[in-house]
């Protein structure tokens, strides 16, 4: 059996998006303070480097753009839904803030999701997550 190269030139056509997309990478966040891992003294500075993706003001509607969020030893709410405000833990960096100290953790263990979402406060998608372990002494 042999491969019509009608479908064999189709298929390289249809690969090639997927090969561009992947040297360019969708867009990731990282939390860069505190290290994962290390043991801090209070208060906290997490500071955030997004790539591939603008950090503005929520007030923004644009594609490409989103603000931070940081859940703060608590559990990401449903990555299709809106991140919820007024919620113990949960802060949205909606002045397009790329730092935020923490002031009130208590000493011990903690974790600090950082999560990108859109103007309407959805995560992005692929999801657009970092996520750090620290000690407060
Ligand atoms: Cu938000």
């Amino acid at each position: 059996m042999t491969i019509p190269i009608s479908r064999l030139v189709l298929g390289a056509v249809l690969l090639l998006p997927v090969a561009a997309r992947a040297q360019t990478g969708h867009a990731k966040v990282k939390i860069v303070a505190p290290a994962n891992g290390a043991t801090v003294s209070g208060p906290v500075k997490v500071v955030l480097q997004a790539t591939g993706v603008e950090i503005v003001p929520a007030t923004v509607e644009r594609p490409g753009t989103g603000h931070h969020h940081l859940f703060v030893d608590h559990d990401l709410t449903p990555v299709d839904d809106t991140i919820p405000r007024g919620v113990t833990g949960i802060l949205h960096l909606g002045r397009g803030q790329t730092e935020f100290v923490l002031d009130s953790l208590a000493p011990g263990p903690h974790r600090v999701i950082a999560v990108v979402a859109n103007w309407k406060h959805v995560p992005l998608k692929p999801l657009v997550v970092d996520t750090v372990r620290f000690t407060v002494k």
